[in-house]
Order: C-alpha cells, then sequence, then structure tokens
C-alpha cells in the first residue's frame, strides 16, 4: 500500500493523492508492501504504471521492498517548464485542486503501484507539475507613487495623464465605460489610495459610446511620456472591486506604442482581474508573432478567497530575457523569451542597442470581451490603489523620465 504518512494527504477515501511538483524536480515515491498481518514483505517487486499525460517523469519503475517493507522510486519531473502549470497561490492547501479547474494544459501524470498480478489494493499518485519558483532577488526602491495627496484629489498631472472617452470600439474591447477626469481620486487617508470608481450612468446621460449612450463612467491614468521602467521590479497594491462585470488593470506598454504599434511595443499586464471570476488573478504579456500577428501569454494565481476581500500586491520581476509575476511576494509565473518561439521579445534590447521602456496603466474597465456582461444590480465599483514602487532587481532596473 501506499505509505501516505511520508508525504500528503487528500480525499481520504478516493485513493487518490495529489503531489505538486516543480517542473525539473526530482519526486520521491515511497510504497510499502505488507502480508496480512500486516508485517513488512522483504524484496517483493513493485511496479510503478504510469499514465499517458503531457507530463514526462524519468526514472526507474520497478524497485524492490528493502528490510522495512518499503519501495522507494526516484523520478524526475522532466516536462518543460514552459508547458506547466501556473503554481497554485498556496501550494499547502490542496483545496484548489477539489475546484472546478480552469488552467489549461493540466499537467498531470499518474502513478501506480502494483506488487505482482496483484491489483486489488490500488494507491495512485496524481502529479502536477507547476512551474519553478522564481529566483530570490534583492529589491532597491527607485521611485514611488504614494497617492498621498490630500482629499478628493486628482493624481499628480507631473506623473498621470488622465485618458478619457470610451476609445475606439471600447478601447478594443468593447468595454461599456467612458473615462472621466472625474473618477481618479485620492481618498487623501494616511494610507492614501487612489480610488478609481466606476459609476452607472443614468439614461439621460450625453455621452455617446460605441454601443449607443453611455453606460458607466470609470477612470484610466497613464505615465505615457512621463515616467517609464527598463528591468527591475514593478508592484501596485491594490484592492480590486467586487462586481461581476469589473475589469480593473494595473498594465504597462512599450513607450514606443507610437512608431511601431500595439502589439509590437509588447505590453505586461502585471495585474488583470474580472468581477466574474472573483478567485482568480491574471499575469499576461503580449507580443507580436514573427509574421506581425498578435500573441499573448498567461498565467493564474488562484486565490483561497475573493481578491475584493482586501489589499494585495501584485508585481512583475522584469529582466532582458523573462517575465516573473508575483502576488504578495509569491512567485506564480514565469514566461521565458526562450519560451516563445519566434515571436518578437519586445523586452529586451533592441537590435540598434536601445533599451526597452514600459510605461504604467491603471484603469478600471467595465464589461468588455474579458469583463463579460455587467451585473444589472452593479451601481458603482471601486479600484483602490495605495501605491505603485519601483525597485532595481539584484542591481537591475532603471526609471526614465519619458
Ligand atoms: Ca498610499
Amino acid at each position: 500500500m501506499t505509505d501516505k504518512s511520508a508525504w500528503w494527504t487528500n480525499e481520504v477515501a478516493s485513493y487518490s493523492w495529489v503531489k505538486f511538483v516543480e517542473a525539473g524536480a526530482t519526486l520521491n515515491l515511497n510504497y510499502v508492501v505488507t502480508n496480512a498481518a500486516g508485517s513488512p514483505i522483504v524484496n517483493a517487486l513493485v511496479t510503478l504504471t504510469t499514465s499517458r499525460a503531457i507530463a514526462t517523469f524519468t526514472g526507474s519503475l520497478t524497485a524492490r521492498t528493502n528490510a522495512s517493507g518499503i519501495a522507494t522510486f526516484t523520478l524526475t519531473n522532466t516536462t518543460s517548464n514552459d508547458l506547466a502549470e501556473a503554481r497554485p497561490f498556496s501550494p499547502s492547501s490542496m483545496s484548489y485542486w477539489d475546484d472546478s479547474r480552469t488552467v489549461t494544459p493540466e499537467v498531470k501524470f499518474d502513478f501506480t503501484p502494483g506488487v505482482g498480478a496483484t491489483t486489488e489494493h490500488i494507491d495512485r499518485v496524481w502529479t502536477h507539475t507547476v512551474k519553478a519558483a522564481g529566483t530570490a532577488f534583492t529589491k532597491s526602491l527607485l521611485w514611488s507613487e504614494e497617492f498621498s495627496g490630500s482629499a478628493n484629489s486628482a493624481p499628480s498631472s507631473s506623473v498621470w495623464n488622465v485618458e478619457t472617452g470610451n476609445g475606439s470600439y471600447g478601447w478594443g474591447n468593447a468595454e461599456r465605460q467612458s473615462y472621466t477626469s472625474a473618477a481618479n481620486r485620492q481618498d487623501g487617508t494616511t494610507e492614501g489610495n487612489l480610488n478609481i470608481t466606476a459609476t452607472r450612468l443614468s439614461s439621460s446621460t450625453t455621452s455617446n459610446c460605441w454601443y449607443g449612450k453611455c453606460e458607466w463612467s470609470s477612470g484610466r491614468i497613464t505615465t505615457q511620456n512621463k515616467v517609464s521602467f527598463t528591468y527591475g521590479y514593478l508592484e501596485a497594491r491594490i484592492k480590486v472591486p467586487a462586481g461581476v462585470g469589473t475589469w480593473p488593470a494595473f498594465w504597462t506598454l512599450g513607450t514606443n506604442i507610437g512608431s511601431v504599434s500595439w502589439p509590437a511595443c509588447g505590453e505586461i499586464d502585471v495585474m488583470e482581474a474580472v468581477g466574474k471570476d472573483p478567485k482568480v488573478h491574471q499575469g499576461t504579456v503580449h507580443m507580436t508573432t514573427a509574421t506581425g500577428g498578435h500573441d499573448y501569454f498567461y498565467g493564474q494565481a488562484i486565490m483561497p478567497e475573493a481578491l475584493s476581500a482586501g489589499y494585495h500586491t501584485f508585481g512583475v520581476r522584469w529582466m532582458p530575457t523573462s517575465l516573473e509575476w508575483y502576488i504578495d511576494g509569491e512567485h506564480f509565473y514565469t514566461v521565458n523569451k526562450s519560451g516563445v518561439g519566434t515571436n518578437a521579445w519586445p523586452f529586451g534590447p533592441a537590435a540598434n542597442g536601445s533599451m526597452p521602456k514600459q510605461f504604467a496603466i491603471l484603469n478600471l474597465a467595465m464589461g468588455g470581451t474579458l469583463g463579460g456582461p455587467v451585473a444589472s444590480s452593479l451601481t458603482s465599483a471601486t479600484m483602490a490603489i495605495d501605491y505603485v514602487r519601483y525597485y532595481s532587481a539584484n542591481g537591475l532596473g532603471t526609471v526614465n523620465y519619458n
């Protein structure tokens, strides 16, 4: 039988046991073979049968029990980190895996031990290959916006541009809101927040959106042409709103967007959440394909409770050949230049040697392609941003005042 005491527990009655294994890591499995009286059987041959799955492992699938009746298997997970699942936010809790999972691919591997022809007692181990942890680094603060202005004041115009209107086709995403400057207000508290508030408009509004009279007002600010960043660690502390149809984001675009357009400029979505999936935080990167099309990669952190229940820090460590996403200091997703195939990588030095620069954007969209239909009962939603901070990471990182 499986020596459960040595490793993990989940669904005791089901004989189904879950183990998280990082891509590239080693998995040790121990099985105990006993006779009907419970005494160990020495030198019994134990054979592992395995499922066909996306995950791959190397190592011997046969072992003999030792003097204590234990057969030990040492298996190396050879699954590519790029194929691995996003790391669950808290691997110590198995509860996420009991929920319906929407992550693809679910990189599972199933080990089932057998002794001789006896298969009456089947224990199985489902391994989930999760992405390797982010690398430890030292942060040094280079720039910050603490939103410590007086109550009801606008964010500093020396740092932030206020964008207004409904854009083209709802900012390209069929969004329902029209942005106004009045939606962006600092709260004057000791903590100092910028509140971006979305408000359902009355039917008498005169503001027009792509679909007719605008249903919502909200806010969007950017640091374009004022502050941008090259590499380093960018983080914001945010409480996202609750409500089906909300779509808050903290993200960046390349400062060369005016010359090369999107997505060639590159886009890093440090934080993106939608109210219809209240426990899910998503990190995404956008770029062009070799033929100039659009491609993107994303990872999710699935939280134990709704994101809107409190503040979280959302960060990205940007290195010339990789991006790592963090929530509350916990790494959950990595995209490497080596993992994007023939796509362009606009996050490293350009062919002419110029350094990439990304500026920051904070906004609260309503509805649209990702936000989905807005709940009819929702009349207001507020995204609170305590700060945006930018650090060098292991000495790498530059603030640009353009
Ligand atoms: Ca603050």
